[in-house]
């Protein structure tokens, strides 16, 4: 059986349980709070040095980077393919996933905003400018993209869930988080709203994961 170590909220552990619900894989999960800092104790740095989540355990391998994490997957569960077949399909998944991975959600990450806040003290107002300036650079160019192409089912491509798919859903949780106006990306909005009817991707919200708040 694999671990999984994440916190319910991290996006980078969200999109891996997406992608593992998808492959209809089992796993344990093992809460790493963020929010106490347990990603910086050294038993966690053990697991993964740069300190951050997530970081799959599968036997005697530790995978860690969400990226490579995903890719690991593909690779040795080809079942139920998050890839399309041909090198071009593959290249616009892959574009997809790092405009999200690479370039929206780095800059809006956790340790980043606590920097923004703790050492710079920027104050939270701020703070939410910052996220949205970057969320709603990325998403534009991202709608123009997904409206362009005329072939796309319900998806970020194709007619199935694809890598890019595991980007988008929790990059779009994090935007309503900080309070991004969606109004302008209706594709975006509507592949949202797809995905989120699927079990694979219900089951991998942040809200019913083992560490999240109980609700009243
Ligand atoms: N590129 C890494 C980024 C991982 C990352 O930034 N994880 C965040 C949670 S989404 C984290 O562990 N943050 C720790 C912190 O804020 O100190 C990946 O995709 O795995």
């Amino acid at each position: 059986m694999m671990a999984l170590y994440g916190y319910f909220r991290s996006s980078t552990s969200y999109r891996t349980r997406i992608a593992m619900n998808l492959k209809s894989l089992d796993y344990d999960y093992i809460a790493v709070n963020l929010a106490q800092d347990e990603q910086l104790e050294s038993a966690f740095k053990l697991l993964n040095p740069q300190g951050l989540v997530p970081v799959l355990q599968a036997d005697d391998l530790l995978l860690y980077q969400s990226p490579a994490i995903l890719e690991w997957l593909e690779d040795i569960y080809p079942d139920n393919p998050l890839l399309p077949k041909d090198a071009s399909g593959r290249m616009q998944v892959r574009a997809i996933s790092a405009m999200i991975g690479c370039d929206i959600h780095p800059l809006n990450n956790r340790r980043i905003l606590q920097y923004l806040r703790n050492e710079l003290s920027v104050d939270e107002e701020d703070v939410i400018t910052w996220c949205n300036r970057w969320i709603t650079e990325g998403f534009a160019a991202l709608e123009k993209i997904l409206a362009k192409d005329k072939t796309r089912g319900k998806f970020c491509y194709g007619d199935n869930p694809t890598l890019a798919d595991c980007y988008l859903i929790p990059q779009v949780a994090s935007a309503r988080r900080f309070k991004v106006d969606l109004s302008a990306y209706p594709n975006i909005i509507e592949i949202d709203a797809h995905c989120r009817r699927l079990k694979a991707f219900t089951d991998a919200d942040p809200m019913v994961q083992p560490d999240a708040p109980k609700s009243q």
